[in-house]
């Protein structure tokens, strides 16, 4: 593929010279913002990650702010998950829905106080639905995307090196929950969460000045740790079955057919713009659904478009995401498949660009 431009559309991040000085190696854009995908080889990147730590730059998981007093009134409206047992400290993974139930996102929301929230946004242009909904429904609530990067510290010596920067009390951090704690004078959200299964922390960078001050204190505490710039790794994130919005799921499925049924409670979502429509398919369940798949064989590359999952000549979904797993030794899936096909241990065929290859419908992700 030729370069892209760069240009002031495609915004440049808080960490930016960082991450070029580490060497990145690629892009994607995410949010109309660069998002590192390649340090040294994705292999090399995901054997470290899963054995030291690593300094992510993912400050394009944007963060649209709800302020004022209708502010947890919208945040219900957006999504089928119920909030009311949400305190202030936690972080809750919740699908966003529009009025039919199909998914606008799936963000990490951050609840800062009861009249102050982040939605913490994967790639959609979510905050423009948020300001419709809260000027058509005239909302006491102020809604804008604020000067917030997250900064993630991902891997198995992540609370090490943390401990080290922030004091011992980051320890105290419980997964899904954020504390306040200070750098230069600076007081930072904290939270323990992240786009890896390796455990770790994201720092809500809240003014961009501080940004490569921050990247270089933890680059320079963590020396002895091999830390090491990162980014979310295409093979861990697939052993993981954390999904990718855009790529395994668009606003053309439901909640449930992303196998996120777990984060919704329709039945009490009282106010979700989507409520009607998922009770509605909740009541008889979906007919696809998000599935992990081993497909067998040498590596497969990438996956730029979907490959057909095939029963005989029968379409029977799609694969979405897909890698070479180097400590599961097979290609690690995601993929959309049909009730048909869907059951544990289910043989079918995948046509990928190299062929068409035998694969295996799984009952769980790898990790
Ligand atoms: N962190 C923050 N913002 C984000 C992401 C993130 N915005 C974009 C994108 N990632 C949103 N998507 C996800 C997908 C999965 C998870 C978080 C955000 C995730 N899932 C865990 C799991 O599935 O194991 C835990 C979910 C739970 O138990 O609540 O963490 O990563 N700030």
């Amino acid at each position: 593929m030729a370069l892209i431009s760069q240009s002031r559309r495609l915004r440049r991040t808080p960490f930016s010279d960082g991450v070029e000085a580490a060497g990145v190696k690629a892009y994607t854009v995410y949010n109309h913002m660069l998002l590192p995908t390649v340090f040294r080889s994705v292999q090399e990147d995901y054997h470290h990650l899963k054995s030291a730590v690593q300094i992510w730059d993912v400050a394009c998981e944007r963060q649209v702010e709800l302020r004022g007093p209708d502010a947890g009134k919208l945040m219900q409206m957006l999504t089928p998950r119920d909030l009311r047992g949400m305190q202030a400290g936690q972080c809750y993974y919740v699908p966003i829905v529009d009025e039919t139930g199909g998914m606008l996102n799936d963000p990490v929301a951050v609840k800062l106080a009861e009249d102050r929230w982040w939605i913490s946004i994967a790639d959609s242009d979510l905050l423009y639905w948020v300001k419709g909904i809260a000027n058509g429904w005239r909302l006491d609530v102020l809604v804008d995307e604020p000067d917030v990067s997250p900064l993630a510290i991902q891997g198995p010596q992540a609370e090490t090196l943390m401990a080290r920067v922030f004091g011992d009390s980051v320890k105290d951090v419980r997964f899904f929950r954020f504390g306040w704690f200070d750098f230069q004078g600076r007081s930072l959200v904290i939270a323990r969460s992240g786009y890896s299964k390796q455990g770790g922390y994201e720092i809500y960078v809240e003014g961009s000045d501080i940004g490569m001050p921050l990247w270089n204190a933890l680059m320079e505490a963590g020396r002895d740790l091999d830390v090491h710039a990162g980014c979310p790794n295409l093979i861990e994130r697939i052993e993981g079955g954390l999904l990718s919005y855009g790529n395994d799921m668009t606003d053309d499925n439901t909640p449930h057919e992303c196998g996120l049924g777990r984060f919704c409670d329709t039945q009490t979502a009282i106010g979700c713009i989507g409520r009607d429509a998922l009770l509605r398919v909740a009541k008889e369940g979906p007919i696809q659904q998000i599935r992990s798949i081993a497909i067998d064989g040498p590596a497969v590359g990438g996956c730029d478009r979907w490959w057909p999952v095939l029963a005989g000549e029968k379409r029977v979904g799609w694969v979405s995401s897909a890698a070479w797993s180097p400590d599961f030794n097979t290609n690690v899936a995601i993929g959309m498949v049909r009730m048909t096909h869907w059951d544990a241990d289910t043989s079918v065929h995948v046509q990928t660009p190299d062929g068409l290859r035998e694969a295996t419908v799984r009952e769980k992700f790898w990790l």
